[in-house]
């Protein structure tokens, strides 16, 4: 069967087709090590296969998670997905890799529009803020990655792109500890830091530790977005407790319960919305239910996103393309319904550049 974004692009008449090339868009909600186009993971997989980490790691599982990948193999749930995530981050281990993943990353995004093999048609935004969890390695500090992200980020796209700064759930204290205060140095320094990020397996972690991190972003005049609600596992009383950092934007926020709901309408909160991501996950079964009818029913601010472009094997016009294409392979909305949620996504955008 078609992956979803491809059927909704071929269910697009050509001028359907052209007004989403033209149309300004941002992408506000892609992991970088879930974003890395797969002609590169391919080279990087070859590469690390004769690396001297090939022979001290678990290399037998990082080339079958490479091969599943390589392979487009459809992923059961969520489960299944953050299981790949350790081999494609063996891949991203050095400086030298992590500097060609950013850029490749980057490229994907922002380059002229072009037809590409793997992804088929393939448009670029007009601006990312791009997200990473910075990661220890024997090869590099947490600093020298996000170092390495931002000097790719600034040598290539002052301007188009910012970087996003992502803890992840499986941190601990001093971990988390640590990362924020390097998202607060590096902007102070006048990296293009806009933000910070809570992400990552979410059935892992108690987020009571994680809240006074955000306060304190937002005190130091970072931009919050939270991962939130993303399965029906995460409780009430945990999406409570992460809105009461007050964050800017959230990630998904697919199982809020009414109560919450009303507080982020009543706020404005943005909530980013990765519709391959979450039916590929299955937190969503059917596109006609997703949680975005509810939001664009009250024109509520969204931002379309792709998340993961790696194993969902999606892209930025596949995801407006689900907007734009009828029902019931899209959500045939109209044109200008898609343009007004385009707009929306361009306003969300973090703002806090140092003056
Ligand atoms: C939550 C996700 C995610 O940070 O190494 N990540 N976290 N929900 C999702 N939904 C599918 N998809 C990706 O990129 C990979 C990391 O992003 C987070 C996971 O923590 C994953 O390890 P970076 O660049």
């Amino acid at each position: 069967m078609d992956a979803v974004p491809d059927a909704a692009i071929r269910a697009l008449t050509p001028s359907q087709l052209a007004f989403l090339e033209h149309l300004p868009k941002v992408e506000l909600h892609a992991h970088l090590n879930g974003s890395i186009p797969l002609p590169l993971l391919r080279d990087l997989a070859r590469e690390y296969a004769s690396s001297p980490d090939a022979a001290t790691t678990t290399s037998d599982d990082i080339l079958a998670g490479v091969q599943r990948l390589q392979a487009g193999e459809a992923f059961t749930d969520i489960d299944d997905i953050f299981s790949v995530f350790p081999a494609i981050h063996a891949l991203t281990s050095t400086p030298a890799s992590l500097k060609r993943a950013t850029g490749a990353v980057l490229s994907h995004f922002l380059d002229p529009p072009t037809s590409d093999s793997t992804y088929g048609s393939v448009a670029s935004v007009a601006y990312i803020e791009l997200r990473t969890t910075p990661r220890a390695t024997p090869h590099m500090s947490r600093r020298v990655y996000l170092e390495t992200v931002l000097d790719e980020i600034e040598a290539r796209a002052p301007d188009a792109a910012a970087l996003i700064v992502s803890l992840d759930r499986r941190m601990t204290p001093d971990v988390a500890q640590e990362v924020l205060a390097l998202a607060v140095q590096l902007r102070r320094e006048g990296r293009r830091v806009v933000g910070v990020d809570l992400c990552g397996d979410p059935r892992a972690g108690d987020m009571t530790a994680f809240v006074g991190l955000f306060r304190t972003a937002r005190a130091e005049g970072l931009g919050v977005t939270l991962h939130i609600a993303e399965t029906s596992g995460n409780s009430t009383a945990e999406s409570k407790e992460l809105l009461s950092c007050e964050p800017e934007r959230l990630g998904h926020a697919t199982y809020l319960d009414e109560e919450a709901r009303e507080v982020v309408l009543a706020r404005r909160t943005c909530i980013e919305i990765c519709l391959t991501s979450n039916l590929s996950c299955k937190t969503v079964q059917q596109l006609q239910d997703h949680h975005i009818r509810h939001y664009l029913a009250r024109n509520h601010p969204i931002a379309i996103s792709t998340d993961d472009i790696l194993p969902f094997r999606t892209s930025i016009l596949g995801e407006y393309a689900l907007l734009l294409a009828p029902k019931p392979v899209g959500l045939g909305l109209t044109e200008s319904e898609v343009e007004a949620v385009a707009r929306m996504g361009m306003e969300s955008r973090f703002r806090n550049t140092l003056s």
